[in-house]
């Protein structure tokens, strides 16, 4: 029988009906280098705490699905950097049954948080559909996972080394409402404009609290997206990052990075072509959306 552990400030937090904020793992290990993996990991469960809300981020450590890490767990993940298994629904499994550390991506998290009965998620960006993907079929499962699993996802919107569009069209296609947070449009990770209107847009916390408990109440199983653009003194020129997503798109083409690493690849070709530029705006995005889903979760438990 394979149980989750909580940590202590989780389990406490469970047994008084706080509110609780899950984080992911695969942005430690694989989305932004060492040290600031670590930094970032630990400045964002300060957010949510700042705010009022519990933070509990999730991974894999031994086999062991652990919901809230200690300090020394997330400074594992962050010093193993991409060495941790990335894991998705599919690497589950494996990852449990050998006893490894796993880290995990969107997907894994919804599927911990949803068992541990956390509702609320926050992130920097999800998975989508890969340009060309109507090719390649290189559609991230984190897709999949906000058809069929019920938590809220606050991220920063889809990063261009995305087609957004595809991306949008399977989303309305699998029942996923996608809600922009005081902004008319999907945002684009780095900047705020992707261009792509959204069809729901919504001004306050309050209201975001109010469809997320119609949905579920009503037995509408499944995830939602919520876009939250970056704060505009930390967004960057559009046209400037597009330009690097460009570069970095060639040389993963040129390298032939495929599957679960293209990702990974992207992220940090991109901030290697920013000399950590990208970087800093991640960093804001993410502390951004972190306060945001403590709102979300104090109002969701009123
Ligand atoms: N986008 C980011 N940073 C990240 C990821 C995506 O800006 O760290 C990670 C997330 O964990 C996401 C995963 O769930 O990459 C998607 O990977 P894939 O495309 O292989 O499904
Ligand atoms: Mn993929």
């Amino acid at each position: 029988m394979i149980n989750i552990a909580y940590s202590p400030e989780v389990a406490y937090a469970k047994a008084h009906n706080k509110p609780i904020v899950a984080l992911e793992s695969t942005i430690i290990s694989h989305g932004m280098p060492f040290p600031k993996n670590m930094e970032t990991a630990y400045q964002v469960e300060a957010v949510v705490r700042e705010t009022g809300a519990y933070p509990a981020t999730i991974a894999i450590i031994d086999g062991v699905p652990k919901v809230g890490l200690t300090e020394k767990e997330i400074r594992i993940l962050a010093e193993a950097g991409t060495s941790v298994t990335k894991v998705s629904r599919r690497d589950l499994p494996v990852v449990l049954a050998e006893k490894q550390h796993g880290a995990t991506t969107v997907a894994g998290t919804m599927i911990l948080a949803e068992k541990a009965g956390i509702r609320i998620f926050a992130t920097g960006g999800i998975g989508g559909v890969h340009r060309d993907g109507q090719n390649t079929l290189d559609i991230s499962a984190d897709l999949q996972e906000l058809a069929r699993t019920s938590v809220a996802v606050i991220s920063a919107g889809v990063k261009s080394i995305l087609d957004l569009g595809l991306t949008l069209e399977y989303l309305e296609t699998m029942g996923v409402p996608v809600w922009g947070y005081q902004t008319n449009e999907l945002p684009a990770f780095f900047t705020r404009d992707s261009g792509f209107r959204l069809d729901y847009r919504v001004d306050d916390v309050a209201t975001l609290a109010q469809m997320l408990k119609a949905k579920w109440e009503f037995g509408l199983d499944g995830g939602v997206l919520i876009g939250n653009p970056v704060p505009r003194i930390h967004s960057m020129p559009k046209s400037e990052i597009d330009q690097i997503i460009a570069q970095a798109l060639v040389e993963a083409g040129k390298k032939g990075i495929k599957g679960k690493e293209i990702t990974p690849f992207l992220l940090a070709k991109v901030n290697e072509l920013t000399q950590g530029k990208s970087l800093a705006t991640n960093i804001e995005l993410v502390l951004n959306n972190a306060r945001l889903a403590a709102n979300l979760a104090m109002k969701y438990a009123l």
